[in-house]
């Protein structure tokens, strides 16, 4: 390739990312009263800056091609640190493997820029094979924590090339580019994915939900959203857990569900947001769910609305796992205003906004699921009778 054409090929590369970058995103129609959607994901693979992606040495690259292509980047932590909405993005490459890396913006709905660098997260003794799905937790010591889910071969089954073992691997942090890696928690389950740190300590201990299961994907026993105490996170470990969410037959947690990002101190209780997972002709679907916990007893549910917050809509139904949304992150800024940083289908991340009120108002306010067709019907009639003669 002649230098004119590698040049205009480069000019042509970066306005289209400036453009992508800086695009302004918009409240997508009416919306359900809950919250509200927006119009364009604020993070895609399109968004990884070009440096990571392209030799941009004419000597080495001249076809400017793509050297480490990106396939995805969605399932973020969140959180806000020194004034600006900042998420540590799942970022999935051409290879398969994830990483880590912090993007930034200024209003949390558009104009996301990745920091320099992905996030090195240092490895223990035993190396991670995949690393994803950080939840950040700015906890009452002091210290930023990120728990992410750590996959290695499970060596116990040489011959299956798929069998993995998943479990909980914890970092800390002040500033979010230095981490220190901790031993990954140890508990009595076989697998261990979507753990969460909680932010307060309880009964002087960190307190941790996390996801016991012994199958890897979507088999095995166990399951629901379970919760433990360990004095330490240098070497945590939960020696009982109990299940404060259960799966349940014919809701959308039948199959298995997760908490999803930190839960909210407010005023009612802690405010919680979980995925549920049912399985269909079409394979799992993904939905998130909320609930409302008691602020002394955060294990003990008081609130639990029926039925999903959001589930996939449009585009957002198809990718590369279709018929997932999934949040591990959100922002509650300091005008209680809420960004709530799901993504879509294992590929991409959207925002949804709304207030830490209209979620307090729709936890105690949503009859919760009566897990039979006549219950929704007598809940449907109910709010008929309240209407009448408001319509
Ligand atoms: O593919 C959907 C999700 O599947 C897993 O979540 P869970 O363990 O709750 O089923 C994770 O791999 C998650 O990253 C992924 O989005």
């Amino acid at each position: 390739m002649n230098s004119y054409i590698f040049t205009k090929r480069l000019e042509l590369l970066e306005s289209d990312h400036k453009q992508l970058l800086t695009r302004r995103n918009e409240i997508q129609g009416l919306g359900n009263g809950i919250y509200d959607r927006w119009q364009y994901p604020v993070i895609t693979a399109e968004h990884i800056p070009l440096n990571w992606r392209y030799d941009l040495d004419q000597r080495t690259n001249p076809y400017l091609m793509e050297r480490l292509g990106v396939n995805a980047a969605f399932n973020a932590g969140a959180i806000y640190f020194n004034g600006r909405f900042v998420v540590v993005v799942r970022v999935e490459g051409y290879d398969r493997k994830s990483f880590f890396a912090v993007a930034e913006s200024d209003n949390g709905v558009d104009n996301f820029h990745f920091w320099g660098r992905p996030i090195d997260i240092p490895e223990t003794e035993e190396p991670d094979t995949n690393i994803y799905d950080m939840r950040l937790t700015q906890h009452e010591d002091g210290y930023i924590y990120g728990l992410f889910c750590t996959e290695r071969k499970d060596s116990n089954k040489p011959n299956d090339t798929s069998a993995a073992i998943a479990q909980c691997g914890i970092a800390r942090t002040k500033d979010l580019v230095n981490w220190q890696r901790l031993p990954d928690l140890v508990t009595n389950s076989g697998q261990q994915r979507n753990v969460v740190l909680h932010p307060e300590f309880v009964d002087g201990q960190y307190a941790l939900y996390t996801r016991p299961q012994d199958g890897f994907i979507d088999i095995g026993g166990g399951g629901g959203i379970g919760w433990g105490l360990t004095r330490t996170m240098d070497g945590a470990k939960v020696e009982q857990e109990q299940i404060i969410h259960s799966k349940a037959y014919h809701t959308i947690y039948e199959l298995k569900n997760g908490q999803g990002p930190t839960p909210i101190r407010t005023r009612n209780g802690w405010l919680h947001m979980a995925h549920g997972v049912r399985n269909t002709a079409d394979g799992l679907r993904y939905v998130l769910y909320s609930l409302l916990t008691d602020l002394d007893e955060p294990w003990r549910i008081t609130h639990s609305p029926g039925g999903y917050l959001i589930a996939p809509e449009g585009s957002e139904r198809v990718g590369d796992v279709s018929n997932v949304v999934f949040c591990n992150g959100w922002i509650r800024d300091n005008e209680d205003n809420l960004y709530i940083y799901y993504a879509s289908s294992d590929t991409r991340l959207h925002v949804a906004t709304t207030t830490v009120e209209r979620l307090l108002d729709y936890c105690t306010n949503t009859p919760a699921d009566g897990l039979t067709s006549a219950c929704s019907v007598r809940a449907i009639n109910e709010l008929i009778d309240h209407n009448a003669g408001r319509t």
